[in-house]
């Protein structure tokens, strides 16, 4: 039987991480085998293009041209480690997916939701998430956040951490919007609570939606 395909998504410093390494260890338990990945990156080259996009060197270029960088990750990672581990009955948990270029280049960075549209063909073809968790915080909870584990690690925010709050918070409503577009697709959890209460969300979700219907 094909395997699960779980998408992360929101704000930087909505949780995203720290709830896929807990959902997957509650779904080992279950003795399902789990694929974590993210996005950029998740294969060698999809990794070398994240530190193209992450280091800000390609910024200039502008989001049309970031957009078409994704797309070129994703399409390699889709192809050598998400359709191969679906395909081998793996759950796949993906830190981000097309919906982060959707707001990212497109809502946010004005990049044609048409262009985007072509670009996921290519990228994506059929291979789309069964289930995709919008993580909402509001945007100084998620930057506080960040901001405290940089202070921890001694680094340096990425390309898109340092842009200002506003951008932030129309990233927020952007991920909303599609949500509330694709309600068969996307669930929001409010993020800003702890960190178990919003697993306890995700793992309720996950049972109802998918393990149910694997059963
Ligand atoms: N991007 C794009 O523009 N277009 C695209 O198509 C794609 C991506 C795919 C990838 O960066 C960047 O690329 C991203 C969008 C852009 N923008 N940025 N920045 P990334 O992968 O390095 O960053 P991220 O995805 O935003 O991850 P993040 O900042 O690490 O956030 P997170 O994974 O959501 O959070 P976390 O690492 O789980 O938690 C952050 C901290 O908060 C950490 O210290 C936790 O211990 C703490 N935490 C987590 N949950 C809680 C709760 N509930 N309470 C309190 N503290 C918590």
């Amino acid at each position: 039987m094909a395997g699960k395909f779980i998408t992360f998504e929101g704000g930087d410093g909505a949780g995203k991480s720290t709830q896929i390494r807990r959902l997957a260890r509650r779904l080992g338990e279950r003795g399902i085998h789990v694929v974590e990945t993210r996005e950029p990156g998740g294969t060698p080259i999809a990794e070398s293009i994240r530190k193209v996009l992450l280091s800000g060197m390609v910024k200039s270029l502008g989001p049309e041209a970031e957009a078409m960088l994704f797309a070129a990750a994703r399409a390699d990672h889709v192809d050598r480690l998400i359709r191969p581990a679906l395909a081998a009955g793996d759950w796949v948990l993906c830190d981000r997916f097309f919906d982060s270029t959707r707001v990212y280049q497109g809502a946010v960075g004005g990049v044609d939701a048409r262009e985007l549209d072509a670009l996921e063909r290519v990228a994506v073809g059929r291979n789309r998430p069964d289930l995709t968790f919008v993580l909402d915080v509001p945007a100084e909870v998620g930057l506080r956040r960040v901001r405290a584990r940089l202070a921890e690690s001694g680094g340096e925010p990425d390309r898109f951490e340092s842009d200002e709050i506003a951008l932030h918070e129309g990233r927020r409503q952007a991920f909303l919007d599609i949500a509330a577009r694709q309600p068969e697709r996307c669930v929001v959890v409010d993020a800003a609570r702890s960190e178990d209460a919003v697993a306890g969300d995700v793992w309720r979700i996950v049972a109802m939606r998918l393990l149910q219907q694997a059963a």
